[in-house]
């Protein structure tokens, strides 16, 4: 052991710890998050966190035997003399504990001759081996009862144990599959249940890092990286809820969308190469009376691919045409690549150069490479400059009238060889490069794209990005890339929202129906069903991949996929509840078991059936042929949704799922508001909302407000307080009234009666009419 001494100092909240050779530092922002910092050198900004996280804390610090020890209310954390960490809770109990041992490389070492061999037959040999590339690493020692949640957009099963991952944002074409280590996003988020207490880490650096969840070895788990300060920040909480709520209190929770936004949209790569087959397209949402918020466009609807730019072959007036698909409801999202036209005749690149906006060679020329205008300049995001240039440009696109703005390409992907990693870029006020930036290309690019929407519309911005960091869930939506219309990736969509969620992006969806290859009639239907509470509902699809709107099956999947869209739309108020609660607690919307039920061992490793809130549960049927599963229902007592039938919790059963049917269990004693349905969200208030009892009594707080601008920041929301006592006692309350006009009746559907509550405008009450 080490004969080494230690020492500390003590100032606001900060506690900085010397041995002989190093230092390191625990700052207390929270008596649950405390950051824990080494000092590289490297560059001190952060790209996740933004503002003043540090509340006054109590907090002790005392010197022992052989460590200091650092006492909040929440946690405790011993530092020995070789700066090993250790983090017990409140009570105790262990939660991160820093390996002693040395780690066991399960990497075999193989020659390059046998390389060759292997490599000649086809099977792949990675030369990219972000594990062996480590500047620092971070090895915590794992006990056999240790499940691991969060990452992001890993692909494969919710429980990350036993799996490695790299975080290097990366346009990945291939089928998604468990083996992958990285695809679009990079959420360097951790979250574990050691023997059922929960915590999580959070490595708040940009650079290329590695985690191994105890992959290598059954004793350890590791963090690693390429370069960039020791960074990370434990995160403690007494449920894995409190856990992830400190968490998106740290990065920032997923801002309240406007109401349409919840509703279902419609894409393909193709639709905007003619106005017609857009125009078609809308028409069968309008004669199949299903409901349409909004139609993409992806990228042929610019000049030879030039951002903020209309093809004016193909769209005579786009301005006319959008504001008339607006007038039947229908919004229209354009889509932006990053790769800006090397054209000495366009004006965003003579711009760009001009102002010395793109990323460059380090000899100081402009970086170039070919995106799909052809040889293309890169805008540097990381330049606060660049982002509000590219903001001020995003106004043509409003202007024009699209609703929103969905960004790709921003790992950032290229077509001819990856972007080297010494491509110089900035970082906010400090020269650097892509080594440092990549993992923040597509975060800057969603932040300059949400800032200039903000500031040209007033509204709540819609921006839809596939590249991320922590942090990103602030200004964009996400969804998860290039998937197939295969069942693998349908079932994979369950635990990828659900680590998505944890990881603080509540608001995000998978392609319905699949991007690449030819979808099913079957697999269509299921995938509609299973993705009906994704919080993003896109039907998205590839080019060159056969049709998948929902009549190109006839009428049986015609018939399913509406009557879920018509669920989905009763459900709209209920979601956005949850959206209004998710901006104070951060939790996700669509959530694993495990998050609602962290003390039950069953729902730990559960990866096909979800939850929306605490209140509805999803069971969907993700397998081929399959008109049978079993449903595991947690503690308390459930309801059909179809049925009404009851069960109670803790127990397995087995439900019948013919094709049309999504299995739904509602907690007993809910009440849930019931939207109408429309085909389009209107923007007017409603003037009536129905709540529906499942059960026999219960209480629910309800949300509403304007569904489009910031004035809620100012107040203007109402609150409803719904209420059925066990003695059947009935009653809605406005607890809030901020936004005029509030509904004027107010429905209850109880098992066996309907009430009808009207409100009095002279006393601001609700009474049975
Ligand atoms: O290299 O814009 O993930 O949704 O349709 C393909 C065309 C580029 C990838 C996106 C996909 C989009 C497609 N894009």
């Amino acid at each position: 052991m080490s004969s080494q001494s230690i020492e500390f100092e003590d100032k606001n909240q900060q506690i900085t710890l010397h041995n002989d050779d190093n230092t390191l530092q625990l700052t207390i922002l929270e008596p649950d998050i405390i950051q824990v910092f080494q000092d590289h050198n490297k560059s001190k900004n952060s790209y996740a966190i933004e503002g003043n996280k540090q509340e006054k804390v109590e907090y002790q610090v005392v010197k022992k035997d052989h460590y200091i020890e650092v006492t909040t209310s929440a946690l405790c954390i011993q530092v020995d003399a070789a700066l090993k960490v250790d983090v017990y809770d409140a009570t105790g109990n262990p939660l991160i504990i820093d390996y002693r041992g040395e780690r066991q490389s399960i990497n075999k070492t193989v020659d390059e001759a046998h390389k060759k061999i292997v490599r000649s037959e086809g099977h792949e040999v990675s030369t990219l081996s972000h594990k062996d590339d480590t500047y620092y690493e971070v090895v915590k020692s794992l006990d056999d009862d240790e499940q691991f949640y969060g990452l992001g957009d890993k692909t494969g099963y919710l429980n990350k144990r036993g799996y490695e991952y790299d975080n290097w944002n990366y346009d990945e074409p291939r089928p998604h599959i468990e083996s992958f280590t990285h695809l679009y996003k990079s959420i360097p988020v951790m979250f574990g249940l050691k023997n059922g207490h929960p915590y999580g880490l959070f490595f708040d650096n940009t650079y290329r890092s590695h985690f191994d969840m105890g992959k290598e070895s059954p004793n350890y788990y590791y963090y690693s990286a390429v370069d960039g300060n020791l960074n990370y920040y434990i995160l403690g909480g007494t449920s894995l809820k409190a856990v992830i709520s400190n968490y998106t209190y740290l990065t920032g929770r997923v801002p309240l969308p406007q109401k349409w936004m919840l509703g279902y949209q419609q894409s393909r790569w193709g639709y905007s190469m003619s106005q017609e087959r857009v125009q078609e397209i809308v028409d069968k949402f309008a004669e199949y009376h299903l409901p349409l918020e909004a139609i993409h466009f992806d990228i042929d609807y610019m000049v030879g691919y030039r951002v903020f730019t209309w093809d004016t072959d193909k769209f005579k007036h786009p301005k006319q045409f959008l504001n008339d698909l607006k007038s039947k409801g229908v919004r229209v999202i354009p889509i932006l690549d990053p790769g800006v036209k090397q054209d000495d005749n366009y004006d965003i690149y003579q711009e760009g150069l001009k102002k010395g906006y793109f990323a460059k060679n380090p000899d100081g020329s402009v970086y170039i490479n070919r995106v799909w205008p052809g040889k293309s300049a890169f805008p540097d995001f990381g330049n606060p400059d660049v982002r509000t240039w590219w903001g001020q440009h995003c106004k043509f696109l409003l202007d024009t009238g699209a609703a929103g703005i969905w960004i790709d390409m921003n790992e950032p992907a290229t077509f001819d060889g990856n972007m080297p990693e010494e491509v110089v870029m900035t970082d906010e006020d400090q020269q650097s490069n892509l080594k440092q930036l990549n993992n923040v290309y597509g975060h800057n690019m969603a932040r300059a794209t949400y800032d200039g929407i903000k500031s040209a519309t007033g509204k709540r911005p819609y921006v839809i990005t596939r590249a991320a960091y922590a942090g990103t869930q602030k200004y964009s939506t996400i969804w998860t890339g290039d998937n197939q219309s295969l069942w693998p990736h349908l079932q994979m969509m369950i635990p990828q929202l659900s680590n998505l969620g944890l990881s603080g992006f509540s608001f995000a969806g998978t392609d319905i129906g699949g991007f690449s290859a030819d979808t099913t009639p079957e697999l269509l239907t299921r995938w509609i069903e299973a993705a009906i509470f994704s919080p993003l509902l896109r039907n998205h699809s590839a080019l060159q991949v056969r049709d998948q709107e929902p009549w190109v099956f006839g009428e049986q999947v015609l018939s399913i996929y509406r009557k879920y869209l018509h669920l989905r739309y009763h459900f709209i108020p209920y979601l956005y509840d949850c959206f209004a609660q998710e901006t104070k607690d951060g939790l996700p919307v669509l959530r694993p078991l495990v998050l609602n039920y962290d003390d039950d061992a069953n729902v730990r490793n559960l990866n096909d059936e979800y939850m929306v809130g605490d209140r509805i549960l999803v069971a969907p049927i993700v397998q081929q042929g399959q008109t049978v599963r079993s449903v595991y229902l947690p503690q308390g007592d459930w309801l059909d949704l179809w049925s009404g039938v009851q069960y109670g919790g803790k127990n397995n059963i087995i439900v019948e799922a013919p094709i049309d049917k999504l299995p739904v269990f509602i907690k007993m004693n809910s009440i849930l508001p019931w939207g109408q349905f429309v085909e389009h969200i209107s923007e007017q208030p409603d003037e009536t909302m129905t709540f529906r009892l499942f059960g026999n009594s219960g209480s629910y707080k309800h949300y509403q407000d304007d569904g489009v601008d910031f004035e809620y920041e100012n107040g203007q929301y109402n609150l409803y307080q719904v209420t059925v006592t066990t003695d059947g006692e009935a009653s809605v309350t406005l607890t809030n009234n901020g936004f005029a006009p509030v509904y004027k009746y107010i429905y209850l559907e109880l098992p066996n009666k309907k009430l009808t509550f009207e409100y009095d405008e002279k006393n601001k009450k609700y009474s049975v009419a």
